[in-house]
């Protein structure tokens, strides 16, 4: 093992630029040595996490493809990863001119989570979780949020869809960034159908989206899709050392969470999934199932899949669905298939029973 250094990943690629006989130096002398130590740390704390709710337990002795020991409590971070998954928020509905409007509130927090065991960031948050509440509608009707900044930096909500520019959360159109203590509601129609998100857009946008201000926004077809179980998934990543590069990665958030308690699913039954990738600093990420295929819908604006594979790649920002059935019972790997994002959290199991 190579010794520790300070240097990012990042800023070696920045100065390596001119000078590729520094590439080789890459893999091995830029661990994420921070996270690392507070990996290790954690585990030499004793924070051997004794749950062992959904029968995988700890059991760091056999588990070879986990860099940490211990669990993150629910508890102490107030959301659960598992939890999330099926958690959807249809709001409050009123009539209105002869049409449904959904009424949400969302207040943004300043919060401690914990991302790994022993791994803490401070985050912002929407609704004191990360990701956001879960929005959900159906094409056509009205959508009305109540934002409220309950945190200590200007921060606002942007949609991604078809709305007007007084409602579109940037700075410099409407009523801009929304300062600490203020309140607006931002309002359109529910469009197009597909799978979306929101997130802040406040600059510098790359720390106002990792500190973890995003969610999913499902706007849902008018005849629906074919009933399934419907999973939640935010590929996301978090630079806890101020380096502009993720040392943490997972799905919803914390590292590990579905490889400690395997996502349950049944088998032979239809399971659809609403992927997306709000990981910034990296262009990119992946996610990659183990003995199955799925139907992919990019952006899920259209009813009939684009692919047929066992592996998608999105941009930032990028989303899709997923449909499958597992034919088989038993533990089904899913991960990025960028190996680094793996390793650091971004690993996780179906059990099919
Ligand atoms: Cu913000």
């Amino acid at each position: 093992m190579s010794k520790p250094t300070k240097m990012s990943r990042r800023k070696l690629l920045g100065s390596a630029a001119g000078a590729t006989a520094a590439l080789p130096l890459l893999h091995e002398a830029v661990p994420h040595q921070l996270v690392h130590d507070q990996l290790a740390s954690a585990a030499s704390t004793g924070e051997h996490g004794g749950h062992s709710a959904g029968g995988a337990g700890a059991a760091h002795g056999r588990d070879a493809q986990r860099r940490t020991v211990g669990r993150v409590d629910p508890a102490v971070n107030g959301f659960d990863p598992t939890e999330i998954l099926r958690d959807f928020d249809g709001g409050k509905v009123v009539r209105e001119g002869g049409r449904d409007v959904r009424e949400f509130e969302i207040v943004a927090e300043d919060r401690e989570i914990e991302i790994a065991p022993g791994v803490k960031f401070a985050a912002w948050t929407y609704n004191g979780r990360v990701p956001g509440p879960t929005l959900r509608a159906t094409e056509g009707e009205r959508v009305r949020v109540r934002f409220v900044n309950g945190s200590k930096h200007p921060h606002t909500m942007h949609f991604h869809g078809i709305h007007t520019a007084r409602h579109d959360g940037v700075p410099e159109t409407g009523p801009g960034n929304i300062a600490p203590g203020q309140t607006f509601t931002y309002e359109f129609d529910a469009s197009p159908f597909g799978l979306h998100l929101y997130h802040c857009h406040t600059s510098p946008l790359a720390e106002h989206i990792s500190k973890g201000l995003y969610g999913t926004f499902v706007i849902d077809p008018k005849k629906g899709r074919p009933e399934a179980d419907e999973l939640v998934m935010m590929m996301n990543g978090f630079d806890t050392n101020f380096d502009a590069a993720n040392e943490i990665y997972a799905v919803n958030t914390v590292a590990f969470a579905y490889h400690d308690r395997p996502i349950q699913v049944t088998r032979g039954e239809l399971v659809r999934i609403y992927l997306v990738n709000i990981t910034e600093f990296d262009p990119l990420n992946s996610f990659h199932i183990h003995g199955n295929f799925f139907d992919y819908y990019p952006t899920g604006t259209k009813l009939e899949p684009r692919d047929f594979t066992d592996t998608v790649i999105q941009g930032q920002g990028e989303r899709g669905i997923l449909e499958l059935r597992f034919p088989f019972t038993g533990k089904y790997m899913f991960h990025a298939h960028v190996s680094e994002f793996a390793d650091l959290g971004w690993m996780g199991f179906f059990e099919v029973g």
